[in-house]
C-alpha cells in the first residue's frame, strides 16, 4: 500500500515537471513569433535606395539594415515623420555614423513602449537622390 502511494506520488511529480517544461516552453516560444525584417542599403542593381523602401511590421519586430551597394550609407530617421514628431525618439533610432564597409549593418527592435505609427527615413548622403524608407510599426 505504502509502494503504490509512493509510486503514484512520483509519478504525479513527473506529470507536473511534464507540465511545467511543456508551460515554460510554450511561454518562451510565443514571444519568438517577432521577426527581423532586412532592408538593403543600396538596391543589388546599383541603385541609391532602400530594399524595400516600405516595410510593415509589427510591435517586437525588428528591421535590419545592411550595406549592399555604393556606401557610405546611413539611417536618420525624420524627426518629423515619426509618431508625435518626437525629435528625441527619431535621434535614437537613428544610426547617424556611415556604415562603409559591404555588410555592415544596424538594427532597430520596434520594442511595445514605442507608439505605433509610421516611422520615415533617408540616408544623409544620398537623401537628395531619393534614398528614402519608410517603415510602418502596427500593434
Ligand atoms: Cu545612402
Amino acid at each position: 500500500m505504502k509502494l503504490i502511494s509512493q509510486i503514484s506520488r512520483s509519478l504525479s511529480l513527473a506529470f507536473l515537471t511534464v507540465v511545467l517544461v511543456a508551460g515554460s516552453f510554450f511561454a518562451v516560444v510565443s514571444p519568438a513569433a517577432a521577426e527581423t525584417f532586412t532592408v538593403k542599403m543600396g538596391s543589388d542593381k546599383g541603385m541609391l535606395m532602400f530594399e524595400p523602401a516600405n516595410v510593415t511590421i509589427h510591435t517586437g519586430d525588428t528591421v535590419k539594415w545592411v550595406n549592399n551597394k555604393l556606401p557610405p550609407h546611413n539611417i536618420m530617421f525624420d524627426d518629423k515623420q515619426v509618431p508625435n514628431a518626437d525629435k528625441e525618439l527619431a535621434t535614437k533610432l537613428s544610426q547617424s555614423q556611415l556604415l562603409y564597409s559591404p555588410g555592415e549593418s544596424y538594427e532597430v527592435t520596434f520594442t511595445s513602449d514605442l507608439p505605433v505609427g509610421s516611422y520615415s527615413y533617408y540616408c544623409v548622403p544620398h537623401r537628395g537622390a531619393g534614398m528614402l524608407g519608410k517603415i510602418t510599426v502596427e500593434s
